[in-house]
């Protein structure tokens, strides 16, 4: 399997999915600073993903997933062992995708108007009040509980990834310390360690 991501972008979700489920993977960075948007190795990325955007996993079988929701349910159900996702069919399933769909709309693309420099002034506050009332759901579900489902899930892997940007934004999450804490839990985890070290997360 090969993801092709963006460092730091929301790719970093289904890169810590990979690395918590301890499969054997390959990764391509994407420059989306270049139009059109180029691989690694020199490939259009629009070939692998016509949609143009990370992240997307190469699978063995040469069959191309993308969208962050359906490829971190695709690896945790690689994976049953590990816990990564509650069995398909249970309710604990869509309990799942509850959250991974609030995660993607909500907060993913939440963070979208903050991160065009084009953005006006009184947008960006609105988009910002927006997001600010999303984690106040947060913070009531996380002071209850270290992860959004009891036990980690690939939901709190993407989560982290997209929490992650508010240092970007200068935006302080004094007021929910549920998310600090729970920023800190998740990013203590050796496989989140290790998938931001693999992006140059850290600076090194
Ligand atoms: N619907 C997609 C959205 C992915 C997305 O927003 N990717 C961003 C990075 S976080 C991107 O690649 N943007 C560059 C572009 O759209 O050209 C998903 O959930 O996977």
């Amino acid at each position: 399997m090969k993801l092709f991501y963006s460092a730091g972008s929301c790719s970093l979700s289904p890169h810590i999915a990979l690395a918590e489920s301890g499969l054997a993977f390959e990764l391509e960075a994407v420059n989306l600073r270049v139009s059109p948007h180029t691989t690694a190795s020199g490939v259009e990325y629009a070939s692998v993903n016509p949609k143009g955007y990370v992240p997307a996993l190469l699978l063995d079988s040469g069959d191309v997933l993308s969208e962050g929701v359906a490829i971190v349910q695709y690896i945790a159900d690689q994976v049953p062992d590990k816990h990564l996702a509650p069995a398909n069919g249970t309710f604990e399933r869509y309990r799942l995708q509850e959250w991974l769909n609030f995660i993607a709309t909500e907060i993913h693309k939440g963070f979208g108007p903050l991160w065009n420099p084009a953005t006006p002034e009184a947008l960006r506050a609105a988009a910002l009040k927006r997001l600010e009332s999303r984690f106040d759901v947060l913070q009531s579900t996380l002071s209850a509980s270290n992860y959004l489902l009891g036990g980690f899930s690939v939901a709190d892997g993407y989560l982290f990834t997209c929490l992650n940007w508010t240092s970007f934004h200068n935006v302080s999450l004094d007021r929910w310390p549920a998310l600090q804490a729970f920023m800190t839990r998740v990013g203590a985890r050796p496989a989140v360690q290790a998938a931001m070290k693999a992006e140059g997360l850290f600076g090194d």
